[in-house]
């Protein structure tokens, strides 16, 4: 084992409760604490992510660097990434979280060919596995960086020469199988580039088929290697292109079904991308929870004032509690967990913010989902939706659901005065204070 990088924390964080004035503590995060008959840990399943936290040093458009992050600079690149490695496990177990996530080109250097590549993904890889078996850290999900390099400016998939969906494809076989070696629970394909910057170059008919098959090829090489993890998509609507294919959770879910691939993948949902896409979080998260599609979170938060992906740490209880009641009534995330992926805001640059910046965003996510469970407890929230609905589960609503009534059947029973609505309230403003209430009886202990 190298030498300790992070020398200020022992680790692991332990529970300090809401009075402790030690900043190294959780105030509300209790893995072991049971709710609605599961652990917090199991419901949450927390991961890091390693390319904010250990492959970006604070640069921005108009700056460089600001964190301390040594092996990134080191001429070696080789030996920098193994430091990488080392630090990044030391701080997974001092957190004390259970996953972990990384690209392939998070962790080993590039080289001057894809053998080189390779070769120092498998040398990482080796190691990892070590650090996973001693740390019992796990891999949350594996995934390809395909829009860093140039080669990728115009996309990988969707590229208009088929040499870079090539390349894409040999990148993501190589990870598919590193994520299987790693024991990997989930395989993600967010869409870096897989979109456009101006229409006048680009053939959308063309992009989408190339986009279609890379998703059918990535399946079958699943099924191939015996890779029993679930595949995600990561809706994201822009930035860096103009235009995103991957637009949003029902986007993705129409073509999906379009191409005949819907039972092959789910959607890992990231918060920021679901305000870009001018969503709510939660609706992203229920849209793919009523639709089965339910993968996985990336948590983080966008700033009310800029447009674009900030990736904050999650801070607001409020924004939280409804996409975690939601994932609690879909029974959870199955396969998936909450990857951090949030950066540190580039003056936070102490070596201890990373871990300030961890356990309040775990904290945030405990304490929703403290509030999520009071809501599902009290139940009423679910029983005034489903009253709402009541009229389809009657015969006239399975009349018309079970095709039994046509449209003359329909205005015939209009017509003889038997069916005549009347406005029913939708009650926002009651529904509302029912969630505020479940927000303040677990802000008081509940
Ligand atoms: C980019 C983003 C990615 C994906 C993985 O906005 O969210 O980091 O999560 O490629
Ligand atoms: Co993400």
């Amino acid at each position: 084992m190298s030498e300790p990088f992070f020398t200020e924390v022992q680790g692991p964080i332990g529970f300090g409760g809401l009075d402790s004035t030690d900043p190294l503590t959780f105030k509300v995060y209790q893995p072991d604490r049971v709710v609605l008959g599961r652990r917090m840990v199991d419901w949450l399943r927390p991961g890091v992510c390693v390319w904010h936290s250990f492959s970006w040093d604070g640069r921005d458009m108009f700056g460089i660097g600001t964190l301390d992050r040594p092996w990134l600079a080191d001429p070696d690149e080789m030996r920098g990434a193994r430091t990488r490695l080392a630090v990044a496990f030391e701080f997974f177990s001092k957190l004390g979280t259970p996953y972990y996530c990384f690209h392939d080109r998070d962790v080993a250097p590039e080289g001057d060919s894809f053998a080189t590549f390779a070769a120092n993904l498998d040398a990482i890889v080796d190691e990892a596995l070590g650090y996973q078996e001693r740390t019992g850290v796990q891999l949350l999900w594996g995934t390809a960086n395909l829009f860093t390099h140039p080669r990728y400016q115009a996309g990988a998939a969707t590229n208009p020469d088929p040499a870079v969906f090539a390349y894409a494809a040999a990148q993501v076989t190589h990870m598919l199988e590193v994520t299987k070696r790693l024991g990997g629970e989930n395989y993600v394909l967010w869409g870096g580039r897989e979109g456009y910057d101006t229409l006048l170059n680009t053939d959308l008919r063309r992009e989408g088929e190339q986009l279609a098959r890379f998703l059918h090829l990535v399946a079958e090489h699943k099924a191939r290697i015996g890779f029993t993890g679930q595949l995600l998509i990561e809706p994201k609507p822009m930035e860096p292109t103009k235009h995103q294919y991957d637009y949003d959770s029902t986007v993705v879910h129409g073509f999906l079904v379009r191409h005949g691939l819907d039972g092959e993948y789910k959607v890992n949902i990231e918060a920021n991308h679901a305000t870009l896409a001018g969503h709510s979080f939660h609706h992203e998260v229920a849209y793919a929870a009523a639709h089965g599609m339910l993968g996985s979170i990336d948590a983080n938060r966008g700033d009310p004032q800029n447009g674009w992906d900030t990736d904050q740490f999650p801070i607001s209880v409020d924004d939280l509690v409804m996409p975690i009641y939601e994932i609690i009534r879909a029974g959870g995330l199955g396969t998936g967990g909450f990857n951090f992926d949030a950066k540190l805001r580039r003056q936070s640059s102490d070596r201890t913010d990373l871990f300030h910046a961890h356990i309040s965003g775990l904290d945030t996510l405990a304490q929703a989902l403290l509030a999520a469970a009071d809501l599902v407890e009290r139940g009423e929230l679910a029983v005034l939706k489903d009253a709402r609905y009541a009229g389809w589960d009657g015969e006239l609503g399975q009349a018309i659901l079970g095709g039994s009534a046509s449209l003359p059947d329909l205005a015939a029973r209009v017509a003889s005065g038997e069916v005549d609505p009347r406005p029913v309230s939708g009650s926002q403003e009651r529904l509302e204070g029912l969630v505020n209430q479940s927000v303040w009886r677990a802000n008081r202990g509940a």
